[in-house]
């Protein structure tokens, strides 16, 4: 299995977000669709992650990225830009030895944490993310609750379990939908300072600002910004509603 070494610990990305000023975490699902082929989608993604360094405090990379430009090309553009923060957004949902596999990939690429979801539960599943991801230096984000509406048939029912069997497990922190604010005020409750990055805002409906308001440390924006005309402005006009220092006056 690769050897690599996440390099940067969760504190690497609190730090980064007070230089910044800012709590705005960019999704990439850009993809090779609409006539755009590994080429274009690469230039796309070098290009914002060029023009959005002031802005934006880490980047979640998901599968589409990924399966477009392979893990090579990965490994290459986040080498060139270490100033962010980088999520594998893998949602790993499998067993322990696959699980380990997809954990050592991210490293391979360069990632500095990687989501898994907690609905596969500790033992052979999540405890396993944990044990390869800090053995590697970096950090593991569990999925407990999710935005769609389909996550409240199952996933969401379960949320209290996922959260407390996560914490159990010793993740670093969580992923918690937007759209359904309560589930982060909720978790707010049971795991102290753990980081909440938070989905949905925009596209999905919740407003900027509103998963910081209930208790989010950052918000996650993919195509309110990626897929508007002008993505350096609407990254800088929401990480002035996004400002670390600004939690405060939020609440
Ligand atoms: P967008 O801002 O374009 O809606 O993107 C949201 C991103 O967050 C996507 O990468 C999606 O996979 C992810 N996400 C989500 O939307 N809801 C969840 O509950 C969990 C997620 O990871």
């Amino acid at each position: 299995m690769f050897r690599w070494a996440f390099t940067r610990d969760i504190s690497w990305l609190l730090n980064r977000a007070r230089r910044i000023n800012s709590r705005l975490i960019l999704a990439l699902d850009i993809c090779r669709r609409n006539g755009m082929n590994s080429r274009d989608v690469r230039v796309k993604v070098e290009n914002l992650l060029e023009g959005l360094r002031d802005y934006v405090v880490g980047v979640k990379i998901g599968l589409p990225t990924i399966l477009s430009l392979g893990m090579n090309s990965i490994r290459e553009i986040l080498k060139c830009y270490r100033d962010y923060y980088f999520i594998a957004d893998l949602k790993i949902a499998d067993v322990g030895h696959i699980v380990r596999i997809l954990c050592s990939y991210a490293d391979y690429m360069g990632f500095d944490a990687v989501i898994v979801h907690a609905i596969i539960g500790r033992c052979g599943g999540l405890d396993e993310a944990v044990s390869e991801i800090h053995s590697r230096g970096g950090a593991v984000f569990s999925l407990c609750a999710m935005s769609h509406k389909g996550a409240e048939e199952v996933l969401n029912r379960n949320f209290t379990t996922l959260i407390k069997l996560s914490m159990d497990a010793g993740v670093d922190g969580f992923i918690l939908p937007a759209t359904i604010p309560e589930y982060i005020t909720r978790a707010r409750k049971i795991i102290g300072n753990k980081v909440i990055l938070s989905p949905g805002i925009v596209a999905q409906g919740a407003s900027v600002g509103s998963a910081v308001k209930c208790g989010a440390d950052f918000e996650i924006i993919g195509r309110g910004i990626y897929a508007t005309s002008n993505p350096i402005e609407k990254a800088r006009e929401y990480s002035l509603k996004l400002k670390w220092y600004s939690r405060c006056t939020l609440c």
